[in-house]
């Protein structure tokens, strides 16, 4: 598929004149930002208001406003809009890709990908309308009915990232408007176009004014308003996808507020290559975790740990497949592995990183820093100058307590650390303050039943990458990747939920629980002991 109308990559389409959408209707802040496309940075993508107080003030209101109604719609109606969304995605599904493709820079393969991902999202959650199961539960007395009934919790406050900007904020949209929240979101500053057609899917598959608002802004200016309205008290709940820096503050402010927060966090996700692994297999799961995305999923392998034994020809092979890895501009090819990183931001921190390395005394086995038409490897597709592109990295004789193979660096980068035994590696595995993703190449039962029961992990892969959680299954992590809340599946929804516990009394009278019960007394004292008596 060819991605661009020309050739020279100059150009991409328009320059999008985005909006906010508070009630149903586009607005205007006093400021703007611009969304550029990382692999062309002249290329601007569209401009989007930086929001303000009184933008976000209104977007809460409006969902305060509307949260009575939209709890009353009957749950299967929800879940119908749901579907509809579902339908509009995968009619959409390509164009929705291709302004990923531009904006944020990943694959068209992935960008479809993970528009899919919120579609398998929304046909997972138009049935749960149908289902949303409270309990009917026995009383202790006669003539008196116990129910349990899920309730909506309010408004809910979202900040998502940009890496995945339709798949992860689907994970926390579909499930809180299925179970009747109402919404602000603010999405990455790095990604408000697509959030910007994907609220218009929204909109178009029916879900009402004032249900979903979105505020655009920086994470500094605007998302830090968002914080600031859960002590003004807008936010029933609060879901965040970030840095850990920012989470903790989150859950900060959520706990003098009383608020669960849903935080999903960073990641230093361990993959053990085992002395029994298939190398071809460990290899290729190994490069995906570690380089595909360019490193920037929260589930990217930060430390692949090797057995001793298979270390040496693991080491010579996979730089050897690093070497081959196709580079370059997504929007005009489809060839390659990674695409450039995500923005400025995120290019300048993955830079830094060489610093620490080189400061821990690590070993650079492979990397160059910034890719430029004069400094590219081989395989390298478009015009490296134009984009935020950088070389993969390899770090060898990492050791688990440096700062490389402790911090998380969203980005190709990733340590080599040698071990001699299955419980040496679990240790390291679990010696990061993170604990999200990770994996083992083994298929010794032992060391499979060892690693699940024993890593730390919120997921863990056996023979598979890090990386691609299914939809369905629950996502999240602890320490410093999460809260143990989790997203995706059934899990999700005790999340944007809370218990209601109602009693009906139909006796007619007082009936006091634990005092007025039936109990029964045991009759007398039983003494087996004479059985033993000769
Ligand atoms: C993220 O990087 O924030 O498991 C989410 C995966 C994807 C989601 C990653 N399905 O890699």
């Amino acid at each position: 598929m060819k991605l661009l109308k020309n050739e020279n990559a100059k150009e991409y389409g328009k320059t999008l004149y985005g909006f906010n959408i508070i009630n149903g209707l586009e607005e205007e802040s006093e400021e703007r930002f611009e969304s550029l496309n990382p692999s062309y940075l002249k290329d601007k993508v569209a401009t989007f208001p930086l929001s303000n107080e009184n933008d976000v003030e209104k977007a809460c209101i409006a969902a305060k406003n509307s949260f009575e109604k939209w709890k009353n719609t009957p749950a299967p109606i929800r879940g119908q809009i749901i579907g509809n969304i579902a339908d509009l995605l995968i009619k959409n599904k390509e164009f929705l890709a291709k302004v990923i493709v531009r904006e944020i820079g990943k694959t068209y393969k992935e960008a479809l990908g993970s528009v899919q991902e919120a579609i398998d999202t929304c046909h997972f959650f138009q049935s749960e309308g149908r289902r949303l199961y409270g309990q009917t539960v026995p009383s202790e007395m006669r003539n008196k009915e116990l129910y349990t009934y899920r309730r909506p919790l309010g408004v809910v406050g979202i900040i998502t990232a940009g890496n995945f900007p339709i798949a992860v904020p689907s994970w926390k949209i579909i499930p809180a408007l299925l179970t009747g929240n109402t919404i602000v979101w603010k999405p990455s500053e790095d990604a408000p176009t697509v959030a910007y057609f994907f609220t218009k899917i929204m909109q178009e598959a029916g879900v009402p004014d004032g249900v979903i608002n979105v505020v655009n802004g920086t994470g500094l200016k605007t998302g830090q308003i968002m914080i600031d309205m859960i002590d003004k008290g807008y936010f029933q709940k609060f879901s965040f996808t970030g840095s850990t820096r920012v989470g903790k503050i989150i859950g900060e402010v959520c706990g003098r507020n009383l608020i669960v927060p849903s935080l999903e966090l960073g990641g230093k996700n361990p993959l053990i290559v085992m002395e029994d692994a298939d190398l071809d297999l460990a290899i290729s799961g190994a490069l995906w975790a570690s380089f595909g995305t360019g490193g920037q999923r929260c589930t990217s392998a930060g430390n692949i740990i090797l057995h001793k034994s298979i270390s040496k020809e693991f080491k010579e092979r996979f730089l050897e497949e690093t070497k081959k890895i196709k580079i370059g501009n997504p929007n005009i090819s489809n060839e390659v592995l990674y695409g450039p990183m995500m923005s400025e931001r995120f290019f300048n921190n993955f830079l830094s990183h060489y610093e620490i390395g080189k400061k821990d005394g690590a070993n650079l086995l492979y990397g160059n820093g910034r890719i430029t038409s004069k400094n590219k490897p081989d395989n390298f597709i478009g015009d490296p100058d134009e984009g935020l592109f950088v070389w993969p990295v390899i770090w060898d004789n990492v050791d688990i307590k440096m700062t490389i193979a402790q911090e998380e660096i969203f980005g190709p980068s990733v340590n080599l650390i040698e071990v001699s035994n299955i419980d040496e590696a679990i240790n390291v595995a679990n010696g990061t303050k993170y604990g999200l993703s990770s994996a083992i190449y083994t298929y010794n039962p032992m060391y499979m039943y060892k690693f699940k029961n024993e890593i730390t992990a919120g997921m863990s892969s056996i023979n598979n990458s890090t990386t691609g959680a299914e939809a369905h299954l629950p996502f999240g992590g602890n320490g410093n990747s999460g809260n143990n809340t989790r997203e995706s599946g059934i899990w999700v929804i005790d999340s944007y939920t809370k218990w209601q516990a109602v009693n009906i009394d139909l006796s007619g009278k007082l009936q006091l629980a634990q005092m007025d019960t039936e109990y029964i007394q045991e009759k007398e004292d039983l003494n087996f002991d004479e059985f033993l008596k000769s």
